[in-house]
């Protein structure tokens, strides 16, 4: 479990002070200097940091935020910053920590010391029995894993997670590696992320990607951003907000807190907005959690009630009006009223201004989609849009957020464990060898696996399969069920020290630094091209390309016809395969520098790829998720100092938290009520007697009844079986908990 960290001790120099209200400003532009110049010296600060999202430079890694065409000379964030930090570090974790700490003597670390001993720089090995990594080289690595590999009674007994950061060439590489190998078992992190705003689509409108460019966000007369906080996670999100604003455009904000920078911002790249800011939410809905289902069941009623909705486009192009209109006719307002926990008059208002709105967009992130109704609640949202005739218009249709830079691209490119018919039939045309049709296992069906002996070698293509993912105890005894763990990364994490029967750390290149382009597709169908310049931190890393087809080549032989050495000496080649398996991928190497929209039916042309080709309205059941008396509903969240299992620092400077992580807000009514005093310590119960230690209660405005506290400390609680209909996403915001004094 988390013990004490040498460098902070506990948390006992935590503090808590007041929560802020407006985000960004000059503190932003501080703090990104401050952790740029600390990572990596003046020098490297200044010319790293002006590569980040130019024409001729790299991707941000920090959110998959699009870029706008007319590129700020800083068009980048203070989270961007940190993250570009993060890996142009000059730490080093070479081979000279593993041999000093044991494996066991790093996990007993934080998160944060772990991350914070640089980037790895040669291949390590941890063999059978053995309490410390030692160096491998490249060649005997891959032995290793192909003689893994090539004992399993089927290719099945395998998993190969991904993480979003991973480009198109490698992602496109692994997953055909995988298959070749005969196996549709690639679990991602979307399974934890947006899997759910996924299935809701695809089900609803034929197509599991938003349907907005950034010029339909400035376009847009009314905004929704609900479940999300752009401030912390997709800062440069803001600045378009303020020009939608600036036009005119009303932004409400649902959400049980009231998050800095969407309540008022501070644009850090103009002197105006730094000074004076701007109030971006007109009106904010403190909802409780879980309560927008209901919400939205409420403002369909009244829209339906009040005949506000788009008769020529319902009539054209969607189908399940009439069972939707009965059941809103039935709708129960005192299951809306406990649901949302938000007064009538603010539902009614809300449901007035989608009346008087001619361009509506929704944006959301994991406020809604890590729920167990998360996909009834995204198809209730779809519903609301298509009453109004609001998708495949300028400046009107669903926006969900993306959180890792590549993570729809990654999707795009096949990274799925349930891949569809069509996305297989392309891939065997194209690379001419059958594709395995049985569905693969995602994250949750992984650990099952792991568990339960059926999966034996584990690999993973970056991230934090064990911190990232639920119940950690569990978890944790899964991967160390397994006979082989594979992860290739940049920096060291607490996945690399829960390891299988033997275990390899592979070290690659990221996305700052020299390499071949590759490219990446943003949140909005964007593919852009993306150049690192920095010389690599060691010159033992190998790419993630070159990784997959290595291992590919040594694992297969010549069972498939892929010239796997060419893939990796020339990723033009990658990129001409892609073009032949994957439509909207034409010139794909001609048109990769400019950038070009993947193709999007509804939003393009209004059609829908759904069996009927019609867009669907759908009936959803509303229940309320009510937790037992002395309970609270707990959401786990990040702060405003991390990127996901990565703590760049202990301080939340939006919410007032400085020097410590395990702090748990309540409502000081909630607390008032619990007997529990503002500063006192507890630990948190969940389900199963789930236990997390020593959190800081603390009084904070957010809805009744519900708290919130930080990811990954938390994880912890959240059942491994707790998942969302549908789509199997971790329930990681909606976990009953009690909370219990620390004597
Ligand atoms: N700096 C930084 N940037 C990041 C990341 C990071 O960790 N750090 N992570 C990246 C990734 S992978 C992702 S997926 C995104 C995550 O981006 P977000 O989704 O913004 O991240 P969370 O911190 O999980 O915040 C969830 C928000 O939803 C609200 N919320 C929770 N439950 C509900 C609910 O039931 N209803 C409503 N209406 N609101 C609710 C919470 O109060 C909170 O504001 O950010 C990406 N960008
Ligand atoms: N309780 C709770 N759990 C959650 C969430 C939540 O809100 N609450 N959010 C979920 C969400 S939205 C997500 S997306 C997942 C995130 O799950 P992951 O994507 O698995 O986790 P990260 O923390 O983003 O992964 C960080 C690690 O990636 C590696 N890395 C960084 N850059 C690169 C690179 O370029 N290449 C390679 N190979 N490795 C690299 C580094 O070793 C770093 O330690 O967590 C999920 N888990
Ligand atoms: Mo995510």
């Amino acid at each position: 479990m988390m013990t004490v960290d040498p460098e902070h001790p506990d948390d006992t120099e935590l503090t808590v002070g007041k929560a802020k209200r407006s985000g960004a400003g000059l503190p932003a532009v501080v703090s990104s200097l401050r952790h740029g110049v600390r990572e990596m010296g003046v020098a490297r600060t200044i010319r790293t940091l002006a590569m980040v999202n130019q024409d001729k430079g790299f991707d941000c890694m920090g959110c998959a935020w699009p870029d706008p065409a007319k590129r700020h000379h800083a068009e980048f964030c203070e989270n961007g910053a940190k993250a570009v930090a993060e890996e142009a570090t000059r730490l080093r974790a070479g081979p000279e920590l593993f041999a000093q700490h044991s494996v066991q003597a790093m996990a007993a670390q934080s998160d944060f010391w772990i991350g914070k001993r640089g980037r790895l720089t040669e291949p390590l090995w941890l063999a059978p029995g053995a309490t410390h990594y030692a160096p491998i080289g490249w060649d005997a690595a891959y032995d290793l894993i192909a003689s893994e590999l090539g004992v399993l009674d089927s290719p099945d007994e395998a998993a190969f997670y991904t993480s979003g950061r991973t480009s198109n060439e490698a992602a496109f590489a692994y997953q055909a590696f995988v298959r070749a190998l005969g196996t549709n078992n690639l679990p991602d992190c979307s399974n934890m992320c947006h899997e759910s705003s996924g299935a809701a689509l695809v089900e609803t409108i034929g197509i599991g990607k938003g349907s907005v460019s950034i010029d339909d966000i400035e376009a847009a007369d009314l905004l929704i951003v609900l479940g999300q906080n752009p401030g912390t996670n997709h800062p440069r999100m803001l600045s378009s907000l303020e020009r939608a604003k600036r036009r005119g455009a009303t932004i409400v904000s649902i959400n049980p807190l009231p998050e800095a920078g969407l309540m008022r911002f501070r644009n850090p790249q103009s002197p105006r907005g730094l000074l004076r800011g701007l109030e971006l939410a007109d009106l904010h809905l403190q909802i409780r959690l879980n309560g927008d289902l209901g919400l939205f069941q409420a403002v369909n009623a009244l829209l339906l009630e009040r005949d506000a909705i788009d008769h020529a486009f319902l009539e054209t192009h969607c189908e399940g009006l009439p069972a939707l209109r009965a059941h809103a006719e039935r709708l129960d307002w005192a299951l809306v009223d406990r649901a949302t926990g938000l007064p009538r008059e603010q539902i009614r208002e809300l449901a007035g201004l989608l009346e008087r709105s001619q361009r509506t967009i929704l944006c959301w992130a994991m406020g809604l989609t890590q729920h167990r109704n998360s996909v009834a609640t995204i198809r209730e949202l779809v519903n609301t849009l298509l009453l109004r005739g609001m998708i495949g218009k300028p400046g009107a249709g669903v926006c969900p957020v993306r959180g890792h830079s590549n993570v729809q691209g990654d999707r795009t490119m096949g990274i799925w464990d349930k891949p569809s018919p069509a996305f297989l039939n392309g891939m065997e045309s194209a690379l001419g060898f059958p594709m395995p049709r049985k569905p693969g296992r995602d994250v949750v069906e992984t650990i099952r696996g792991m568990r339960d002996g059926q999966i034996k070698v584990f690999m993973a293509m970056g991230g934090n399969f064990l911190s990232a993912s639920p119940d950690t105890a569990a978890t944790g005894e899964a991967l160390r069920r397994t006979r082989l763990t594979v992860h290739v990364a940049t920096k060291p994490n607490r996945s690399h020290l829960t390891c299988g029967e033997q275990a390899l750390l592979l070290p690659t290149l990221g996305r700052t630094e020299r390499d071949q382009v590759v490219t990446v597709e943003d949140s909005m169908c964007v593919v852009h091209a993306s150049r690192g310049t920095l010389a690599p931190a060691s010159g033992h890393l190998r790419s993630e390309v070159r990784i997959v087809c290595d291992l590919a080549e040594r694992v297969l032989g010549d069972r498939v016809a892929v010239p796997w050495a060419a893939w990796a000496r020339d990723y033009s080649l990658i990129r001409d395969a892609i073009e032949r398996a994957i439509p909207g991928f034409e010139n794909f190497n001609d048109r990769c520098d400019d950038g070009f929209v993947l193709p999007h039916a509804p939003r393009d042309q209004r059609r829908f790829d759904t069996p009927s080709g019609l867009a669907r309205l759908t009936v959803n059941e509303l229940d309320v998720l009510d937790v037992p008396t002395g309970h609270l509903l707990l959401q786990t969240i990040r702060s405003h100092d991390q990127f996901n299992t990565t703590i760049y620092g202990l301080n939340d400077r939006y919410r007032g938290v400085k020097s410590g992580r395990r702090v748990v807000f309540v409502h000081e009514r909630d607390l008032e009520a619990l007997g529990i005093a503002h500063g006192q310590i507890v630990d948190l119960i969940g389900p199963g007697g789930r236990r997390a230690e020593r959190f800081r209660a603390v009084a904070y405005d957010t809805a009744r009844g519900c708290a919130a506290a930080y990811y990954p400390e938390t994880n912890a609680l959240v059942p491994l079986d707790s998942v969302a209909d549908v789509s199997g996403t971790p329930t990681s915001k909606s976990v009953p908990v009690r909370l219990e004094p620390v004597a």
